[in-house]
């Protein structure tokens, strides 16, 4: 975790060296240590910085270009490998920080439950904010076999914290029976299979309120992104998921972080995963945090 010296090592492409001079902050949450199935999301953040080196810095989508903007690579916070408790403390510290200091959080997991302690730091500072989340899991349990902090819980606590009505999850496709039932008890919006469609009848909703965004790379089909912990088919496409972020971007929401988690380059064959979560950042940096 670096604030303010220029970083020669691995960075997200045409990062800017000056942490002052950047209103948006990149950084890495490498922790796997509450996943119930496959681990390996730690080593994500630091192949996405690898592989973005192969990604155009112009977007065709969104007519913007990474040249034209500063954003700071502050590395991957460290955190104490098995400690769950104070990784979740340290991610939310280091989240204080930067928006104490003004700046744009564009997170990579890790394993979903780095989400949590992000969500946390920006309640605090928006009282009146929504999630949209896209993943193929309702990450809705209050516990994974006893244990509160797992990476099945995340978007339960976000919603206990901010209120169930200001949750809109897209593209889910698998959970228990019982965290849709409580879903829709608590009236919480889950858009099924889906997510460019529902979320076009959502945006006009969410007008000018402050929105976290937060995609678990699980909900593209494996077809699209095998090399994740917990992979699902039935997801959508690689085309779909990006016509969603840009319809975040082109939307009059007000974007004010986001994150991409659950990428575990140890399954990823081919390679194609990291390589699209690379492109699917400089997207959501350029429509959600480049102003
Ligand atoms: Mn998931």
């Amino acid at each position: 975790m670096r604030f303010d010296e220029a970083y020669s090592g691995n960075v997200f492409i045409k990062s800017h060296p000056v942490y002052e001079e950047s209103p948006i902050v990149i950084y890495g949450m490498p922790m796997d240590w509450t996943v119930s199935y496959r681990p390996g999301s730690r080593f994500g953040p630091g192949r996405i910085r690898e592989v973005s080196i192969g990604i155009e810095e112009y977007s065709p989508y969104l007519d913007k270009d990474l040249a034209d903007y500063n954003y700071f690579d502050a590395g991957d916070i460290p955190l104490p490998f098995g400690n769950a408790q104070k990784s979740l403390d340290l991610i939310e510290e280091f989240l204080d920080k930067i928006l104490a200091d003004g700046k744009f959080p564009l997170g990579m997991g890790g394993e979903h439950l780095v989400t949590w302690p992000v969500i946390k730091a920006m309640y605090k500072k928006y009282p009146n904010l929504a999630i949209i989340h896209m993943d193929a899991h309702t990450d809705l349990r209050e516990h994974f076999e006893g244990e509160e902090l797992s990476h099945s819980t995340p978007i339960r606590k976000a919603a206990n914290l901010i209120g169930p009505k200001n949750v809109y999850s897209f593209g889910i496709r698998s959970g228990m029976k019982e965290e849709f039932e409580w879903a829709k008890e608590v009236g919480m919006s889950i858009f099924k299979f889906d997510v460019h469609k529902p979320l076009q009848e959502v945006l006009p909703q969410l007008a000018g309120r402050p929105v976290y965004v937060t995609i678990d790379i699980d909900v593209l089909d494996p077809a699209h992104a095998p090399g994740t912990g917990t992979v699902d088919c039935g997801g959508i496409t690689s085309r779909e998921l990006l016509a969603a972020i840009h319809e975040i971007a082109r939307s009059e929401v007000n974007v004010v972080g986001a994150d991409l988690v659950e990428v575990a380059p140890i399954y990823d064959h081919s390679e194609q995963t990291v390589n699209t979560a690379s492109k699917l950042l400089r997207e959501m940096l350029l429509g959600f945090a480049a102003k």
